[in-house]
C-alpha cells in the first residue's frame, strides 16, 4: 500500500527511470558535445534533441484529485507505447520517428475571442506559472490505460492571462502539421493539423493541464514536446500534443477525430463505462505494465475516477447524447 508520504518524486525519481531513447539522446547530445567524430552520420543530421530528458521538477500539485494513489506506469512503457499519428499508427512508431522533431524554437499562438491574443515562445509560456507534478490516470479510448506524473499546470492560468471575451464559449487546440518532421501526414486516416477543443469551463477546470514534462523531466518528443494540453477525465485523444495554437471560439470547434468518424467519437468524450464505443466495450481497461496476456482487466471508472472533481461540469446532462 502506498502511502499519502510516499507519493512524490520517490518511485519515479529521474535518475532511477531514464529509458533507452532519453539516455541514448543523451548520449547523443554528449557526443555531439564531444565533437563530431564521435556521432554516426544519420545522427549528425539530425538537431540535437537537447532539452528531451532535462530535469523539470515541480512541486506537489495541491489541486484536488491532481495525485492519484495509482502505481505511475515505467517510464519506458510510457515513451515506447503511444498514440501520435503524426509519426504513425503503430505504437512504436512516435518514439522512433519523433526523435528528431524540433521543440526549439516554438511558439504557441492564442487567438480569437480574447482580449490579450498574442504568440508566446516556449520559454515565456514555461514561466506562465509554477511546475506542479501530478499524478493522472490516462484512459485511451481503445481501451488501455497507464499512470503518469506530469510536470505543468492548470491550463487555467494561461487562460486568465489572456482575458477571453464573453464569446468565448469553446477553446480549440491546434497542433503542429509539419511535412517536413512528420511523415505520419502523408497518410489521410485524419485530417491535419490534428484539432482537439473543449468547452470553455472544461478548459478552465484546474485538472486541466498545460503539460511540460512527466517523470520530472522535459517532455520526450513522442508525448507531445514542448508542450501538449492533459484532460485526465477524457479519452486520450482530447490531449492533444506538440501544440501550436489556441483558439478561442463562439461554436464549438471541429476536432480531428469526430471529424474522421463522428458517431464513434464525440465532443465530449468523457470516459464513461457505461457508453460503449459502437465497435467495443469500454467497461473495462487494460493497465499497461500490468501483468501479461492473462492480466485482469481493471473496471473503468466513471470520469476516469475523476467524477468527484468533474461530475458538476455535466450536471443535467444526457451523457448517452453527448458522448
Ligand atoms: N497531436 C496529437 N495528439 C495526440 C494524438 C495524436 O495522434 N496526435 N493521439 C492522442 C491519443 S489517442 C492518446 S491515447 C494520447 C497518448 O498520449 P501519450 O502517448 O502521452 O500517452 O495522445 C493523444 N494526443
Ligand atoms: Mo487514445
Amino acid at each position: 500500500m502506498l502511502l499519502p508520504k510516499d507519493r512524490g518524486h520517490h518511485h519515479w525519481a529521474v535518475s532511477e527511470i531514464t529509458p533507452q531513447p532519453v539516455y541514448q539522446a543523451r548520449r547523443r547530445w554528449i557526443a555531439a558535445a564531444a565533437g563530431a567524430w564521435l556521432v554516426p552520420r544519420t545522427v549528425r543530421a539530425a538537431d540535437p534533441p537537447a532539452p528531451m530528458g532535462a530535469p523539470l521538477p515541480g512541486t506537489r500539485s495541491a489541486v484536488p484529485g491532481a495525485l492519484t494513489m495509482d502505481k505511475s506506469t515505467s517510464l519506458a512503457d510510457a515513451t515506447s507505447y503511444n498514440n501520435f499519428y503524426e509519426f504513425g499508427l503503430d505504437k512504436s512508431d512516435p518514439a522512433e520517428y519523433a526523435r528528431a522533431l524540433k521543440t526549439r524554437p516554438w511558439s504557441v499562438a492564442v487567438e480569437g475571442a480574447v482580449r490579450r491574443p498574442g504568440t508566446f515562445g516556449i520559454d515565456e509560456l514555461l514561466k506562465l506559472g509554477a511546475m506542479e507534478d501530478r499524478v493522472y490516470r490516462m484512459r485511451c479510448v481503445e481501451g488501455w490505460s497507464m499512470v503518469i506524473p506530469w510536470v505543468g499546470f492548470s491550463l487555467s492560468q494561461l487562460i486568465r492571462k489572456v482575458e477571453p471575451t464573453g464569446n468565448a464559449k469553446y477553446v480549440q487546440f491546434v497542433t503542429l502539421a509539419d511535412r517536413t518532421q512528420m511523415p505520419g501526414l502523408r497518410s489521410s486516416v485524419l485530417e491535419w493539423p490534428y484539432v482537439e477543443g473543449l468547452r470553455l469551463d472544461e478548459a478552465m477546470h484546474p485538472l486541466t493541464l498545460l503539460a511540460f514534462g512527466m517523470y520530472g523531466q522535459v517532455l520526450p518528443n513522442q508525448n507531445g514536446a514542448p508542450v501538449r494540453v492533459v484532460v485526465p477525465w477524457k479519452y486520450g485523444f482530447k490531449s492533444g500534443k506538440s501544440i501550436v495554437k489556441i483558439r478561442f471560439v463562439e461554436q464549438q470547434p471541429t476536432t480531428s477525430w469526430s471529424l474522421a468518424a463522428p458517431h464513434e467519437y464525440g465532443f465530449y468524450s468523457n470516459v464513461n463505462p457505461t457508453v460503449d464505443h459502437p465497435r467495443w466495450s469500454q467497461a473495462s481497461e487494460r493497465r499497461i505494465g500490468e501483468g501479461g496476456l492473462f492480466a485482469k482487466k481493471r473496471p473503468t471508472l466513471m470520469f476516469n475516477g475523476y467524477e468527484a472533481q468533474v461530475g458538476q461540469l455535466y450536471a443535467g446532462m444526457d451523457l448517452k447524447r453527448w458522448f
